[in-house]
């Protein structure tokens, strides 16, 4: 059986997967609104990516014989200054969501719930690439002269084409 301290922390993660989600389907929207609809396909594939780590977890905690308790998901920030500090804010998400995992992982191994450490291997790697993907985008920012203050131009018109073409859960 699951250790309640275990649980209480794998609930506290599945509940950061749901809420990075639906910030992100803020961010979207925002994003839609000032049409670039680029980078908020994006975004919204983000979307679904959480959503299916959320409920993986969930299957697993289910798997485990676990009680999973849902706990209410927050408001999201649904106003930004520029594209790129809407992908500045993906990105702290992501670094946030790994530390989450990572204090989690290491929660299982105190306990010695290898079973849990195990699955949540998965997901160490999985948030090395998404962080990874996240500074590469930062970094095309930055290589097409894209800041704060940028609103429209052929940059920023280039790399929201760019962003559209990410293929389905890459
Ligand atoms: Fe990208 O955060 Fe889930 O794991």
């Amino acid at each position: 059986k699951m250790k309640e301290e275990i649980l209480i922390a794998f609930n506290q993660a599945l509940h950061g997967e749901l809420q990075t989600a639906y910030d992100y389907e803020a961010m979207a929207l925002w994003l839609r609104y000032n049409s670039l609809d680029g980078m908020a396909q994006w975004v919204q594939l983000q979307v679904e990516e959480e959503r299916a780590h959320a409920q993986k977890m969930r299957e697993y905690l289910e798997i485990r014989g676990a009680k999973v308790a849902l706990s209410a998901i927050a408001q999201p920030r649904s106003e930004f200054s520029s594209a790129l500090e809407v992908f500045e804010e993906v990105y702290k998400a992501e670094g946030r969501v790994a530390k989450v995992i990572l204090s989690l992982r290491e929660l299982a191994l105190k306990h010695q719930d290898e079973g849990a450490a195990i699955f949540l291997n998965w997901y160490v790697t999985e948030q090395e690439e998404e962080e990874m993907s996240l500074q590469t985008i930062l970094d095309k920012f930055a290589l097409a002269g894209i800041n704060h203050e940028t609103k429209s131009g052929a940059a920023i018109y280039l790399l929201d084409k760019e962003l559209g073409s990410r293929p389905n859960f890459s």
